[in-house]
This record gives structure tokens, sequence and C-alpha cells, in this order.
């Protein structure tokens, strides 16, 4: 048993591939070697959302989100939501911290759509028991009147082409500003299958634009930074299958 664990290893080791991000060269991602130094980044455990000087924090529990304000929920995720990660980000790039859910929900066709032959053009961006995936942003919208005040949809994407597993909100080019991480599934594979894309999405007023991609099968989505450095690094293991 012990020989079969060694002659495993480094096969393992062989699969570890390490991506960084270079949005101003034509090869976007690239695989480069595990600094000698570095610390792991996760998303901040508390975020101060509605500007009172007191954080929120946040309690995922059996799919449901709510946003406390010490042990107040000052937001609940919706009962037909699954919401399968949440994270504090700044992902569309206003300098006030939002909440960032990938969620599952049933699908719904766009209006539109619904009157077309086949469903239209994202008839088929949702799982067999019909639910599709979304990135949806939730955060402060002011003090101001009705119905456009306190918590709610700063941003909600359509039903995702394929969806999202796990998400990060990551610097990656050192600008300041935060790019979306994903490792994206197939809605056929089950949840647990490795993901085929890893790709990298910036804000662009409206939504979110993929600027950088690469295929494999991708088993974990870590932020790291090494060396003080502006430019945090993804960190992923797959075999690289192409751009
Ligand atoms: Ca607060
Ligand atoms: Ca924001």
């Amino acid at each position: 048993m012990t020989t079969i664990r060694k002659s495993f290893f480094p096969l393992l080791l062989s699969l570890l591939a390490l991506l960084l991000l270079s949005p101003l060269t034509p090869q976007g991602l690239q695989p480069i070697p595990l600094p000698a130094s570095y610390e792991l980044l996760d998303s901040p455990p508390q975020a101060d959302l509605n500007g009172d000087g007191h954080p929120e924090t946040l309690h995922l529990a059996d799919g449901r989100l709510a946003i406390l304000s010490g042990t107040q929920a000052g937001w609940q995720s919706p009962a037909s939501w699954r919401v399968a990660q949440a994270a504090f980000s700044d992902l569309n790039r206003d300098g006030v911290t939002e909440v960032t859910l990938l969620v599952w929900r049933p699908f719904r066709p766009w209006p539109v759509d619904a009157w077309l032959p086949h469903g239209g053009r994202i008839a088929g961006f949702h799982d067999a028991e019909g639910q599709s995936c979304h990135l949806i942003l939730i955060g402060w919208r002011g003090d101001g009147p009705a119905p456009v005040r306190g918590y709610g949809e700063l941003w909600a994407g359509s039903a995702l082409a394929e969806p999202v597993r796990a998400f990060a909100a990551a610097d990656l080019d050192g600008n300041g500003w935060q790019e979306l991480v994903t490792l994206d599934g197939n809605y056929a594979a089950p949840p647990y299958a490795p993901a085929r894309h890893l790709k990298v999405w910036e804000w662009n007023g409206f939504g979110f634009t993929v600027v950088s991609s690469v295929s494999g099968a991708f088993r974990q989505l870590q932020i790291i930074s090494s060396n003080g450095s502006s430019k945090q690094i993804i960190l992923s293991t797959s075999l690289i299958t192409g751009h």
C-alpha cells in the first residue's frame, strides 16, 4: 500500500500547475513556478457594507445566505435560491464593498425568448433539475426612498452558459481593482467533476467580460500573494489542455 502511494506522488506533482494573469501579454494566463514563499489570501471575514462604521458578516448555511449586522439579519437570500458561495468583494469597481453570490435558482428564459422556438438563446443553460447558475452582486443601495434603499441586488447576471463551480475576487494585474476568477463546469456533469475552464473576467460597467481563459481539469481555486507583490496569483491544480 505504501509503495502504491509513493508511485502516485510524482504523478500528482506533475499535474500541479500555477497560473498568473498577464493581461498585457497576448498569452493571457501563464503557468509559473510556485514562489519560494507565499501567503494564502482569502476573502475578508467581515466588511462594513452600509458605511455605518460597524462591520457586517456573512452566514451561509443550507444554501441560504444572511448578511448580518451583529446578530441582526440585514438581508436574507430568497428561499428559491441555493447560494453555493458568497464573499465580500468590490468586483463592480465602485470603491464600495459588496457581496458576490454564486446562486443556483430555477431557470427562466428571457421574456422575449419564451415565445421563440426551442426556448431561445439561453434555453440550454440549466441542469437536469431545471436549475441555472448565476452570479449576483448584493450590496447597500443607500438610505434613500423605497424601493431602491437598504440591501438589494446591485447586479444580477443571466443564466451562465457554463455553471461556475467556484469563484474568487483578486487583483491579478496589480492595478488596485479586483478581477473575477471562476472555475467553470458543465451543466451535464456532476458538481464534483473537475471544472473545464479557468476564466478571468473584468467588470465592463454593465457586467463581466472574459479577459483570459484556459482549458483543463481544475480541482481547486486559491489566491496567493508572494513577496508583497501587488499582483495576486491564482493557485490551481490541473493538467492544462489549452487556451
Ligand atoms: Ca455596517
Ligand atoms: Ca463595489
